[in-house]
């Protein structure tokens, strides 16, 4: 078996690989050490032009090696802050409010891509399978097939995929989609993102889909699938219990001096429909105010791509509503909401979910939402928490058991809130017995092996072939004859 070669934007470090119990970082680093194989991508360092240009940088852990290059301050405005996070990131999420396009960062996001491409070809071996993460690499298959590579290449977009309406706003959306052609199997969250590409490709690109996922457009064969990336939910609830009574969940539970806790952990994004949230809490108090003193809600939100300017008004906005609901329902010992702008290790947030009676995950659209399921992982099955899930997040078409709320409707998030406040033990076991079988039928192992699976699967270009759709089916009709 030919080896695996992992390129996202972002590397992880081998000892990022190590420390948590069900980050993707752990699962694609699984997958890398059965095969052996690099893992090529972004080491998050701006620059200068001359450092860039000598890379990869080379780490190995046994047979894994970490391939990172560092970007200059052109690329990183242009291709990472510009056109990846000012453009696809909000369309894809549904935000062209929020969107801008310049064609000089489009330009940008399509020459890094190349640069990428090009310098991972030194380290490509002809059997290796390549597997692409994410919408800041959409061009990067079509650069390496411009170089002559002809091996399997795959692609996982983690965030959802738009209705065609909303990516015409993309100037250059043909070119983009033209560019996903290029791989040979692309993996999508849900049914929905997987049905917005076929609607594309059919209505825009004059290309045909047979219902096995085969997709046939801009005169490539393709395939695509539904692959719902999932944790690893035991080890979770066992990270869990095992910090259960450390000292910064003992502190919590003392300074809550008895109140119920609603849990809230997000990166600090438009997407996450943070304001909203803050409101329907708002609702609670505002509606029940028997529950005015007696329920706090923690939110974590570590910011993000802070020099993006719609992440700078997202979070002045939400400093302003956090202030403006604790001075309306603060007390001289009560703050309702604890609004915390930081990054957490892992098994702290594990064990602070075990904690809380309800995690509140409520993103206006989102591609999965790992929070959700790591919630559900992190419960005591005895005492479980309930989990209130946007129906717009991937994770609600699986978690049965979860509330499901539309995050634009406050009092129905408010009412979630009221009914799993006060839900009754039998149910809440119930309920999360429900989604523990979910996410252990479908959990990170089960993702990253189906995705490697099917991309395996597909029939390699003949050699001398340019992996066109017409070529590829005269080799099959050679094959037979
Ligand atoms: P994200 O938008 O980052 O990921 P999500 O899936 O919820 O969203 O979180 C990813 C991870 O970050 C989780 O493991 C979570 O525990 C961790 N995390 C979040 N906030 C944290 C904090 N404050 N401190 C420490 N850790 C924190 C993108 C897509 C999602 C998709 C994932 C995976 O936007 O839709 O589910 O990729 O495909």
């Amino acid at each position: 078996m030919g080896r695996l070669i992992v390129v996202s934007n972002r590397v992880a470090t081998p000892t990022e690989t190590k420390g948590s119990a069900g980050g993707l970082a752990v699962g694609v680093f699984g997958a890398l050490k059965d095969t052996g194989g690099v893992w090529f991508g972004w080491s998050g360092d701006v620059v200068s032009e001359t450092v860039a240009n000598a890379g990869p940088t080379l780490e190995t852990d046994g047979t894994v090696t970490f391939a990172t290059t560092g970007l200059t301050r052109k690329d990183y405005d242009q291709y990472y802050r510009g056109f990846s996070n000012a453009t696809l990131w909000p369309v894809f999420h549904y935000r062209n409010d929020l969107a801008r396009y310049e064609r000089e960062e489009y330009a940008g996001y399509r020459r890094v891509n190349a640069w990428l491409a090009h310098k991972l070809i030194k380290l490509l071996e002809p059997d290796d399978i390549i597997w692409v993460h994410d919408y800041h690499l959409i061009p990067f298959a079509e650069a390496l097939r411009a170089e002559g590579i002809r091996n399997r290449i795959g692609f996982f977009l983690h965030i959802p995929f738009p209705s065609p309406q909303i990516l015409l706003n993309i100037p250059p959306h043909e070119e983009l989609v033209k560019s996903l052609c290029c791989y040979d199997l692309i993996g999508f969250q849900t049914e929905n993102d997987e049905l917005a590409f076929h609607d594309y490709l059919r209505r825009h690109a004059r290309g045909t889909v047979s219902g096995d996922g085969h997709a046939e457009a801009f005169g490539r064969e393709l395939r695509t699938g539904v692959y719902r990336i999932g944790v690893f939910p035991d080890d979770i609830a066992e990270q869990s219990k095992r910090y259960e009574s450390r000292q910064h969940v003992l502190d919590l539970k003392q300074s809550l001096e008895g109140r119920k806790l609603i849990m809230s952990v997000d990166r600090l994004d438009y997407s996450k429909g943070l304001v909203e949230r803050f409101r329907a809490f708002e609702a609670l108090l505002e509606r029940s105010p028997e529950w005015r003193g007696n329920v706090t809600l923690v939110q974590i939100a570590p910011p993000t791509r802070s020099d993006v300017t719609t992440y700078q008004d997202i979070r002045q906005q939400l400093e302003y509503e956090a202030g403006r609901i604790n001075g309306k329902y603060s007390g001289l010992d009560y703050t309702p909401i604890r609004y915390l702008n930081q990054q957490y290790d892992r098994w702290k947030l594990m064990s602070l979910f075990r904690e809380s009676q309800v995690g509140f995950v409520t993103p206006l659209h989102d591609g999965m939402n790992l929070v959700a399921k790591e919630y559900v992982a992190a419960q005591n099955p005895d005492d479980p928490g309930v989990l209130v899930l946007s129906m717009f997040a991937g994770a609600a078409a699986e978690l049965e058991g979860a509330l499901i709320v539309n995050p634009h409707d406050s009092i129905g998030m408010c009412e979630a809130l009221q009914r799993a406040l006060a839900m009754p033990l039998d149910e809440r076991k119930r309920r999360h017995e429900i989604d523990m079988q979910a996410l252990r039928k479908n959990d990170l192992g089960v993702w990253r092996d189906s995705f490697l699976r099917d991309l395996r699967s597909v029939p390699l270009a003949a050699p001398g072939s340019d992996g066109s759709a017409e070529k590829k089916k005269q080799d099959r009709r050679d094959a037979a004859s």
